[in-house]
């Protein structure tokens, strides 16, 4: 379960700014926190150097709009075949409040959605993941690939950390271990229920809560991404609206030798895998993590090899 801080519900205070071709956007003299915006032509080294030291960045236009638009579609079709009701029952009131009772949640997309995969794979995003997580691991993971999709009416989500999952106590690093990236795929504003950041929490003590006006509003067009290490303070919006919802996918990537929130090789099992590529399998979690170059081990093996090689020779399944 993730760690959970509570702070005055439905506080909502600021956007992220706007800003020219290349600038990063900050809070100016007297203005309420904004999460840093850095538009095209993307400045990666400082882009990841905002999320490191800040927490989080907004990316717009990461995403083309007809990968988007693909996803939605085939989402569409899936959810018109597998009806879902929003909410989550999973034994712990507390954690189903979390979760939202109003909000929609897929878990398990890369094994539901095909169109996902474009996504999930994302050059510049999982290049920038890379970078981001290079002091840990020469290979990220998959941590979880997830629909949000927060209702109408919904109340704001408790502002926590997504490293909680883990164990909340893991000593927190200048480098993350954990981070990802929320894709929007209809409009984040504060009436629909845009993901609220505290920029700077991630060098927080545990228990220090945020006030109201730390916390800023990751507003976003469809294709937009926030940036975000899994030790910053966030959460998703309240959605005002009366009939929009407002649909996120949240890409979340670990250090390949952490154990993924997700069991994505259950999502995507060796029978459903032997079409997908490499580049795919392995953020799945279908290629050992080999740490041998820094005097290390192999973790994630199959039959004391990797499961890839087992995987294309017909081994698995
Ligand atoms: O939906 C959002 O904007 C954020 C959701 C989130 O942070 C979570 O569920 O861990
Ligand atoms: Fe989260």
């Amino acid at each position: 379960m993730e760690t959970v801080e509570t702070v005055p519900a439905d506080t909502d205070v600021t956007t992220a700014d706007r800003t020219a071709p290349g600038g990063a956007a900050g809070a100016g003299p007297g203005s309420a926190p904004a999460v840093p915006v850095f538009r095209a032509p993307y400045d990666w080294p400082a882009i990841e150097e905002c999320v490191r030291t800040t927490g989080a960045a907004i990316v717009p236009g990461l995403v083309d709009r007809s990968l988007v638009d693909a996803f939605n579609r085939e989402l569409d079709e899936w959810l018109e075949r597998n009806p879902r009701q929003a909410g989550s029952n999973t034994g712990s009131e507390l954690y189903d409040k979390f979760l939202g009772r109003k909000t929609l949640r897929v878990h398990g997309v890369p094994g539901k959605i095909r169109a996902s995969h474009p996504l999930i794979t994302h050059p510049e995003i999982v290049a920038c993941m890379r970078r981001m997580m290079s002091h840990w691991s020469n290979e990220i993971l998959l941590s979880v690939a997830e629909l949000i999709q927060i209702g109408p009416r919904e109340s704001a989500q408790l502002i926590h950390r997504d490293t909680g999952s883990w164990w909340p106590h893991l000593p927190r690093e200048e480098h993350p271990w954990n981070v990802s990236a929320m894709v929007a795929l209809t409009p984040f504003t504060h009436e629909t229920g845009a993901t609220r950041v505290v920029p700077g929490s991630c060098r927080w003590p545990l228990d220090r809560r945020p006030r109201g006006e730390q916390i800023a509003r990751a507003v976003m067009d469809p294709g937009d991404a926030l940036i975000f290490r899994g030790d910053v303070l966030h959460g998703g919006g309240a959605n005002k609206t009366r009939d929009q919802a407002r649909r996120g996918l949240a890409l979340s990537y670990c250090a390949g030798w952490l154990r993924p929130v997700d069991n994505n090789m259950l999502a995507v099992p060796p029978r459903m895998a032997a079409d997908l590529d490499d580049e795919l399998l392995a953020l799945l979690g279908y290629v050992a993590h080999d740490a041998t170059h820094v005097d290390g081990g192999l973790v994630g093996m199959y039959d004391n090899g990797d499961p890839l090689g087992a995987l294309r020779r017909g081994e698995l399944g």
